[in-house]
């Protein structure tokens, strides 16, 4: 598919070079179609993965050659396969690609329609591979979405936990990854869960940090932590008239470390009045605020039950109030809410709790398929355009400009990314950038001729996507 499109589009022979880029491209804002979250801006993450996985070193070998070239065979029915290409790169560059890269620091976030990475072809016999490698290094747009929707997560929470506590501790551990199962495959595990590590330090998707140690490296012995937990057949197991002594037995199990307990087998509420509030609170109310109770209900109507619980527990295990004049419970208890959460309902919880004059600093909240499945490349508009090509020596800016649908114009020529004296982001077309005036370019070379020559460290990746004040106030 790749290699057709490359073949039909771009069909001259004489062509030196294909120059494409990859950008997020700008929402515009339609009236009747107002999203409650605006992703005004993307968390750029997971090139680094994809180049190191899938297109460093020797990426060519006979063995594909002629593999490709029977599939190719059969599958088009038609001798399409440029063997003469391949066997070139081959014997020219011992298997590796001469492509060029640059690409914005990862972590960094970028507003919306402005250039990300670019790609170019470094030899004139091999103008075509620019868009041969399209297709794998448009997949990073599952990354760049999972970060930044976990990242608009994070900025809820932030601004909910400012105002019902009157600071961000804790903000890193609030929304814990729970996506494990629900993700297509154990490498979109790998890849989502690092994403969401990006902002946050809770998960239970352990995949993700392999990806991170092995791809980007860390400091930490480790990116991301969690805590023991039960899970249903943890209590079921016990029958049903035995809730009380599962919950006694794992509590007991675990003195000295948060342990999560799942609470709604058969009824929550009944749970958290009798037997947590009075057969079993001597127990709770003897542990320590390192190793507190957290009661996890996971049915219900997310809002309606997180209201419902922390009344009925209010009442067993008096609460404080805190220096904004919001209710806590006392140290030793907390609650998750991993049911039904992603970021319109996080929002009307953490909403909700405010109004009922309860502080989020002793609540979190668990997300799995919302977290690292729910989503499409359509969120962000992510997408992959030629801009420029060399065809007999000469550059020419290419572009496209659909009738039907002008947000999807392409940029046209060499591009750069530059900081204004404000300190917004602008992409210049047309190879503006080399004109002094405008500072640096953004994008540094990451891949060249199949190396890999920059690379970011995940503490790095941190640094650079950190939310900083002004952003907890883009929430609406
Ligand atoms: C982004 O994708 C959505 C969903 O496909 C589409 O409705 C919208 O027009 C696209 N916006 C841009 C700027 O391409
Ligand atoms: C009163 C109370 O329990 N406060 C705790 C709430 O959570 C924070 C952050 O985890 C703890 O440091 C407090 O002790």
């Amino acid at each position: 598919m790749a290699m057709l499109t490359c073949l039909i589009s771009l069909p001259f022979a004489l062509s030196l070079k294909v120059y494409s880029y990859f950008e997020c491209r700008e929402k515009r804002t339609d009236p009747t179609k107002s999203r409650k979250v605006k992703y005004d801006k993307t968390v750029f993450y997971g090139l680094q993965y994809i180049l190191n996985k899938y297109l460093k070193g020797k990426v060519v070998t006979p063995e594909k050659i002629q593999e490709a070239k029977e599939v190719y065979r059969e599958h088009f029915q038609d001798d399409v396969f440029n063997e003469k290409g391949w066997t070139y790169i081959l014997e020219k560059y011992d298997g590796h690609l001469p492509i060029e890269i640059k690409a914005v620091p990862e972590g960094s976030v970028i507003p919306r329609g402005n250039v990300l990475f670019t790609v170019e072809s470094t030899d004139p016999e091999c103008y075509w591979l620019t868009n041969w490698v399209e297709t794998i290094l448009v997949q990073i747009w599952y990354p760049i979405t999972v970060a930044t929707n976990s990242r608009e997560q994070k900025k809820i929470l932030a601004k909910y936990l400012q105002e019902t506590s009157g600071n961000l501790e804790g903000l890193a551990y609030k929304l814990h990854d729970f996506g494990y199962r629900g993700v297509s495959s154990q490498e979109t595990a790998g890849i989502g869960a690092s994403a969401h590590l990006v902002n946050f330090k809770g998960t239970d998707t352990v995949a993700g940090i392999g990806v991170i140690k092995k791809y980007y490296g860390t400091k930490d012995p480790v990116p991301g932590f969690s805590v023991p937990a039960a899970e249903h057949s943890t209590i079921t197991a016990w029958g049903k008239d035995h809730e009380k002594d599962a919950f006694e037995h794992i509590i007991k199990q675990f003195p000295n470390v948060p342990v999560s307990i799942v609470s709604d087998s058969y009824d929550i509420y009944n749970a958290c009045e009798k037997i947590w509030g009075e057969d079993l609170r001597s127990l709770i109310v003897a542990r320590s605020a390192d190793a507190p109770l957290v009661i996890r209900p996971d049915s219900g109507n997310p809002l309606d039950t997180v209201l419902k619980v922390l009344e009925i527990l209010g009442k067993k295990f008096p609460p404080v109030e805190n220096s904004k004049g919001y209710k806590v419970l006392p140290p030793y208890i907390r609650v998750i809410q991993g049911d039904g959460v992603d970021i319109n309902t996080l929002q009307e919880i953490v909403e909700g709790m405010k109004q009922h004059k309860w502080s989020i600093e002793n609540i979190s909240f668990g997300s799995g398929g919302a977290l690292l499945q729910k989503l499409t490349r359509d969120l962000l508009n992510c997408s992959f355009k030629c801009s420029y090509v060399v065809t007999n020596g000469l550059g020419v800016n290419v572009f496209k400009d659909p009738v039907a649908d002008p947000n999807k114009r392409s940029k046209k020529g060499r591009l750069s990314l530059h900081r204004t004296q404000s300190g917004d982001f602008v992409t210049l077309e047309e190879g503006k950038g080399d004109l002094e005036q405008y500072g640096v370019d953004l994008l540094h070379t990451v891949f060249l001729n199949g190396k890999i020559v920059k690379t970011y460290t995940f503490d790095e990746v941190r640094d650079n996507a950190q939310l900083k004040e002004k952003n907890v106030c883009e929430v609406q």
